[in-house]
C-alpha cells in the first residue's frame, strides 16, 4: 500500500471521554471577600466571641505598639508590626482546638501570643538569638519562620502524619502575599490536596511584599483563586472584620478535621505600619491609600457591632484598655531586663562535628573571655 493509500485508509477515532477531574465550581472563591460586621448576620453572632476577639484584638494593637516603641529603645533588634492585621491574628489562634498546630510566620508573633505563648518568649527570635524562645510542643507553634513559605510544606508534612497516625490534628499555615510566589507554596498546596491532609493555609494579602505591591506579585484574580488549580476550595475573606475571618477558618478547620482536605482562605487586609522598624513606607505608597484603610479599622468595626448590640459600653471599653495596657507594662519591663547570654552559644548547634577552623575561633573566644574574667578581678 501507497502512503497516500494508507492515509486515506485512516479514519480518526474520538479519544477517550474527557472530564474534569474535579468540578472546580464548588472550589471557587466568593466574587466579594465574605463580610459578617455590618450585615444582619452580624446579630446572630455568639456575644460571648464578640467580647473575646474584641479583647485580644485590643491587646494585639497595644502589644504591636509597645513592641515597636522596643526597636527603637534598642531592645528589640526587628518588628514586623501586624498593626491593621489584628483580626487575621486573634481569629486564627482561636479557630484552633488545643490539639491543632499554628505554623506562624515573622509578622504573626499576634497570633502566637494569642495561642498562649509567653509574650516576651515570643519576642526572642527577633530580639537576636539562636533558638525560638519557646517551646514549640507547649502551645503546638511552630517557630516564626523568615524564610518566606518554607512554613507550609512543615505544616503539611505535620497534618500528613498526624491523620496516618490517627491523630484527630489540624494544621494551619500562615502566609503573606508575597509568600504565594514562593516554590514552597506550590509544593505545600499541591502536597495538601494529592494527600488530602488536614491543613488550613490562611493568606494574608496586606497588600505589599515590603514595598512591591500586589499587582506586581501575581495576575491571578485573587490569591484565592490559586486554590482552584491545587483541587481545594478557596475562600475570600474581608481580614478587617474579625468575626467573618474566625468563622471561614473555623469552617475550614472543621472540614479539614472530618477529612475534607485544605482550604486556602486569603484575608484581604492591609499593613497599616512600615513592614518593619527598618522601612520607610512613604517611600511606596500614599497617605490617602493608609487613611483609607484607616476607616476600615478591625478594632473599630468590632466596636460598632458590640457598642450597638448594648453589648458593651465606655465602662467596657476602658477595661479592655487596661488590660492591654497591663500587658504593655509587664512586656516593657521585662524586655528591659538584660537578657543572660553566653557567647560561646555561637558555636553550639551549628555543626554536629565543628569544622577546625569554628574550633580554632572557639578557643580563641574562650581564651579572650577567660582573660576579660580575670581582668575584672
Ligand atoms: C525565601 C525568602 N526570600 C526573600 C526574603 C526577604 N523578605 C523578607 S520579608 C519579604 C516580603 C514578604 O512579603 P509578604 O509575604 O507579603 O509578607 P508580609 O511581610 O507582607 O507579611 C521578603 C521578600 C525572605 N525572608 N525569604
Amino acid at each position: 500500500m501507497t502512503v497516500m493509500e494508507q492515509r486515506g485508509a485512516y479514519r480518526p477515532t474520538p479519544p477517550p471521554a474527557w472530564q474534569p477531574r474535579t468540578d472546580p465550581a464548588p472550589l471557587l472563591p466568593d466574587p466579594e471577600p465574605y463580610r459578617v460586621l455590618g450585615t444582619e448576620a452580624a446579630a446572630r453572632t455568639d456575644p460571648e466571641l464578640l467580647l473575646t476577639l474584641h479583647a485580644q484584638l485590643v491587646r494585639g494593637r497595644r502589644y504591636n505598639a509597645q513592641a515597636t516603641a522596643l526597636t527603637k529603645q534598642g531592645r528589640l533588634a526587628v518588628y514586623p508590626s501586624s498593626t491593621g492585621q489584628e483580626a487575621c491574628q486573634v481569629a486564627a489562634a482561636l479557630a484552633l482546638q488545643e490539639r491543632d498546630w499554628l505554623f506562624p510566620s515573622y509578622r504573626d508573633t499576634l497570633a502566637v501570643v494569642a495561642r498562649g505563648v509567653d509574650p516576651v518568649q515570643a519576642l526572642t527570635l527577633l530580639r537576636g538569638d539562636w533558638h525560638t524562645g519557646y517551646d514549640p510542643y507547649e502551645h503546638r507553634v511552630a517557630p516564626l519562620s523568615t524564610p518566606l513559605a518554607t512554613q507550609l510544606p512543615h505544616a503539611v508534612g505535620l497534618a500528613h502524619a498526624a491523620r496516618l497516625k490517627g491523630d484527630d490534628v489540624v494544621a494551619l499555615a500562615m502566609v503573606g502575599d508575597g509568600g504565594t510566589s514562593e516554590g514552597d507554596f506550590h509544593e505545600a498546596l499541591n502536597f495538601a490536596a494529592v494527600w488530602q491532609a488536614p491543613v488550613v493555609f490562611l493568606v494574608q494579602n496586606n497588600g505589599f511584599a515590603i514595598s512591591v505591591p500586589l499587582a506586581k506579585q501575581t495576575a491571578a484574580p485573587s490569591l484565592a483563586h490559586k486554590a482552584v488549580g491545587y483541587g481545594m476550595p478557596g475562600r475570600l475573606v474581608d481580614g478587617n472584620d474579625a468575626v467573618a475571618v474566625h468563622q471561614v477558618l473555623a469552617d475550614a478547620v472543621r472540614h479539614a478535621r472530618a477529612g475534607g482536605g485544605p482550604t486556602l482562605v486569603e484575608a484581604v487586609t492591609y499593613r497599616i505600619d512600615a513592614h518593619t522598624n527598618a522601612d520607610d513606607a512613604t517611600r511606596y505608597r500614599g497617605d490617602t491609600e493608609v487613611e483609607a484603610w484607616r476607616a476600615h479599622d478591625p478594632i473599630m468595626l468590632l466596636e460598632r457591632e458590640l457598642t450597638g448590640r448594648g453589648l458593651l459600653d465606655e465602662d467596657g471599653i476602658r477595661a479592655v484598655r487596661e488590660d492591654a495596657e497591663a500587658l504593655a507594662a509587664d512586656l516593657r519591663a521585662r524586655m528591659n531586663q538584660d537578657p543572660v547570654l553566653d557567647p560561646m552559644d555561637l558555636f553550639a548547634h551549628v555543626y554536629a562535628e565543628p569544622t577546625p577552623q569554628l574550633l580554632e575561633q572557639r578557643a580563641q573566644l574562650s581564651a579572650e573571655l577567660e582573660a576579660e574574667r580575670e581582668g575584672a578581678q
